[in-house]
């Protein structure tokens, strides 16, 4: 792995260097070279690996599978074996070159847990959408090295059926720490994974090593307990999951424990002690906005769809779409303990969405006082025309 941050400029000074000695093959020469535009284009590290690196992770991924550890992510379980080998995704392939930017955080992501009447946003939601990103300077990483070496040259960030934390450990970026993200030495937990795959024979990079070690800090923090031991996840149980992947009502018994988290969870990734290595990410689009750090909970969940579509403009949040959204809003309005909230649940009982009035419910039982709560239950569930709301109203 090249670390192409710059921390190191030497790194990339002794690239420059490198490129200069007769010792380098033409391979080498282009690999060094790739990785100074890589550095132009913001990304912080790369690696190449072998496109039949990852065989171990085809045993781990079909158990997660087996164990339904995917919940209803179907998307996740099509194609394993494309997922779990690059060469059959295409048969073309002779490296995989695999990029992390860093979006470290400027300010530690456990405090807004503390402020319950504000959503906490995960670190990478709070700025532009990654995808979008990322994925422009990936191709402009591509067609340069197209027109450098004549190659055939396939991207990806994130959505494709690509392994991406086991290939970038594989291409040395780093380890898959115990809580199954990309830990680095350098950035911690904050990198953002991209590929590339190409037909050029690129020299290989080492792997990395695991350097977890005894801690298990991530898997202590976690509000769900969704490991059910290092190294696996259960998606079901993650408040990612949750709040960004579940389409429909989230299961009680998470409720409690999502606090404030309105759109993902970054406990795990935030208690990492390999973060104290780490700094704040340099890319301006990625970096917080100011109005998404700690936002008012009553004044998100006065979003209509279109202020909605308005708020989160280039934003990841936006995908989930508003009934979503204000279901997650609700969650956190219950587990606020302010009952000057309460009129925001109450309001929202009147909804168009189902997801909504049912999440309303169940944010209105747990602020108001049981006889006005069955007050409100005994006129709502006459007139409530759906089955999982009127489920609410009687078991809240
Ligand atoms: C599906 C998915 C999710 C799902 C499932 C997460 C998961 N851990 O699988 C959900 C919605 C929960 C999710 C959440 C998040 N995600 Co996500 N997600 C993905 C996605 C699309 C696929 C991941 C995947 O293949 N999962 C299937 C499982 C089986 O694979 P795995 O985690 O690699 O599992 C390995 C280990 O379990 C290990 N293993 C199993 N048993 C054992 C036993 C031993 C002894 C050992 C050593 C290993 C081992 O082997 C498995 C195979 O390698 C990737 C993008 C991509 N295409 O890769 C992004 C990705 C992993 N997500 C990412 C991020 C940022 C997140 C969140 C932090 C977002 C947030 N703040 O809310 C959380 C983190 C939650 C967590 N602790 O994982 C980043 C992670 C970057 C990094 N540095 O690792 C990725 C890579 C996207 C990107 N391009 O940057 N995500
Ligand atoms: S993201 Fe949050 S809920 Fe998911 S595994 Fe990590 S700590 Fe647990
Ligand atoms: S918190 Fe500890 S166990 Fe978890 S990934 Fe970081 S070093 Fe590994």
């Amino acid at each position: 792995m090249l670390r192409i941050a710059r921390r190191t400029p030497h790194r990339v000074r002794d690239t420059k260097k490198h490129l200069r000695s007769k010792e380098f093959s033409v391979s080498a020469v282009l690999k060094a070279s790739l990785a100074l535009q890589a550095s132009k284009l913001g990304f912080d590290c790369i690696g190449v690996t072998d496109p039949g690196a990852i065989a171990g992770a085809a045993r781990h991924f079909r158990e997660f599978l087996e164990t339904s550890g995917h919940g209803d992510m179907d998307w996740l379980a099509a194609n394993p074996e494309r997922r779990t080998d690059p060469r059959v995704l295409w048969p073309g392939v002779r490296s995989v070159i695999m990029l992390g930017v860093n979006y470290g955080p400027d300010e530690d992501p456990l405090v807004i847990l503390q402020q319950r009447t504000r959503g906490a946003i995960s670190v990478y939601a709070q700025g532009d959408d990654y995808h979008d990103l990322i994925k422009k300077r990936l191709k402009a990483l591509a067609r340069w090295l197209v027109a450098s070496s004549g190659c055939e040259v396939k991207v990806f960030v994130d959505t494709a059926a690509v392994m991406e934390k086991p290939l970038a450990q594989a291409a040395g970026l780093g380890w898959q720490g115990k809580h199954t993200n990309l830990v680095s030495q350098d950035f911690g937990s904050w990198l953002f994974l991209a590929a590339i795959f190409t037909s050029a024979d690129l020299p290989r990079d080492a792997a990395d090593t695991d350097h977890c070690g005894s801690c298990q800090a991530c898997l202590d923090i976690c509000p769900t307990a969704a490991f059910p031991a290092p190294y696996k996840l259960d998606a079901r149980r993650c408040i990612s999951y949750l709040t960004i992947e579940s389409k429909g009502p989230i299961p009680r018994e998470f409720r409690k424990a999502i606090g404030n988290r309105i759109y993902g969870c970054d406990d795990c990734l935030a208690v990492c002690p390999w973060n104290k290595f780490a700094e704040a990410g340099h890319e301006a689009k990625l970096t917080a906005r100011e109005e998404l750090r700690a936002p008012d909970l009553a004044a998100l969940a006065r979003l209509d769809d279109a202020a909605f579509r308005s708020l989160f403009a280039k934003s990841p949040v936006k995908r989930v779409g508003r009934d979503r959204f204000i279901r997650n809003v609700l969650i956190a309005i219950g587990n606020s303990n302010d009952r000057a909230l309460a009129v925001e649940a109450e309001r929202l009982l009147g909804d168009t969405s189902a997801l909504v009035r049912g999440a309303a419910v169940w944010a209105l039982s747990q602020l108001i006082g049981h006889a006005e709560f069955e007050a409100l239950a005994a006129d709502a569930i006459g007139t409530e025309g759906d089955d999982a709301v009127r489920a609410e109203w009687r078991r809240a």
